[in-house]
């Protein structure tokens, strides 16, 4: 009988031993997945056109290095960089834009967005100013805006740059072409955000 134990402890033993975590000679490094980053990136989700005509949420605050990704419910919503002093436009020829993304409204009344995301990366410690620039329905100069990492010890608020937004007569501008970010499949297009 303790014979017996001794013996299946041994094995037990000899099988934690012997046992190597992953098959030796099969592993490889898929340097297509780690080349780019060395850990996940801190991630801070936006959901464009949620609660009407705006960003959910708009004042975002994001360590640099990390990600912003915008997510798009209906009907056709976008986001561009801007500058806090002219809303609506593009802030430079380098600004980001994510293109339109149109999404049909859920027939039973649920919540929907684009099965695309857009995202970009918070380089550096300025603030980073952003508007939707559907035209129809004047989503910016409606304040269909936003600011990564406003200063909050300045007077370039949030509620300023809306208030010089709904004084823009003409036309949101955008860029000629998608850039500035990654247009890619929404991780989780069917709940949440
Ligand atoms: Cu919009």
């Amino acid at each position: 009988m303790l014979s017996n134990s001794v013996v299946a402890v041994f094995l037990s033993a000899l099988a934690l031993t012997s046992a190597a975590p992953y098959p030796q000679g099969t592993a490889t490094i898929d340097t297509r997945q780690t080349k780019t980053y060395a850990a996940p990136r801190e991630t801070r989700t936006v959901v464009a056109g949620r609660g009407g005509l705006r960003f959910d949420p708009e004042n975002i605050v994001a360590p640099i290095g990390s990600i912003i990704e915008f997510h798009f419910t209906p009907l056709n919503h976008s986001v561009v960089e801007s500058s806090f002093e002219r809303p609506c436009q593009p802030k430079d020829a380098a600004s980001f834009y994510s293109g339109f993304f149109p999404v049909p409204r859920s027939p039973d009344g649920g919540v929907t967005q684009s099965a695309e995301v857009f995202q970009i990366e918070v380089k550096n410690d300025q603030p980073i100013w952003f508007y939707c620039a559907q035209n129809t329905g004047r989503h910016c100069q409606s304040g269909m805006v936003g600011v990564v990492n406003q200063k909050f010890d300045g007077d370039k608020t949030l509620a300023k740059h809306k208030q010089l937004a709904a004084q823009v007569s003409g036309d949101s501008g955008v860029q000629p072409w998608i850039q500035g970010g990654e247009r890619k499949a929404n991780p989780n297009p069917l709940s949440g955000f």
